[in-house]
């Protein structure tokens, strides 16, 4: 099994909730320690930069302006195949499709307000951590 890292971020809708505590146990109880961590108000721009990948398609200006309408809480998490793990955590992007027991089945309202993020694969995890947490080796 292989040790990785992963970037998760509690997006609004789940800070607002006041679920941090909730979804912090979760990893803690899947084996994903928290390795660096920060609550911050994203400004556009780093929106628009996390989510470059997305920029054509339809929903980006949606989803930039739902994750700076609060605070978010972005963290570094590891563990054993980490990536997976955390994603499995998560659930599926809608939450009508998640399976029950996920984070966004049992926290969010709608594709657009779904609660977390987490990177999808090693490699983009490593531009994640460096981009919110630069100087922290990934
Ligand atoms: P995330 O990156 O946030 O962990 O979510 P994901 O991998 O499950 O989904 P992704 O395809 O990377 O999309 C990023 C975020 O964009 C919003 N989205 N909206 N309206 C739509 O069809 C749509 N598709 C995606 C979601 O908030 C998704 O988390
Ligand atoms: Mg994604």
């Amino acid at each position: 099994m292989a040790i990785e890292r992963t970037l998760s971020i509690i997006k609004p809708d789940a800070v607002a909730k006041n679920v941090i505590g909730q979804i912090y146990s979760r990893f803690e109880g899947a084996g994903l320690k928290i390795v660096a961590a920060r609550m911050t108000q994203l400004s556009r721009e780093e929106a628009e930069g996390f989510y470059a990948a997305h920029k054509e398609r339809g929903f980006f200006k949606d989803l930039v302006d739902f994750m700076v309408s609060g605070p978010v809480m972005i963290q570094a998490l590891e563990g054993e195949n980490a990536v997976l793990a955390h994603r499995d955590l998560m659930g599926a992007t809608d939450p009508k499709k998640a399976e029950k027991g996920t984070i966004r089945a049992d926290f969010a309202e709608s594709i657009d307000a779904n609660a977390v993020h987490g990177s999808d694969a090693v490699d983009a995890a490593k531009v994640e951590i460096a981009y919110f947490f630069p100087g922290f080796a990934a």
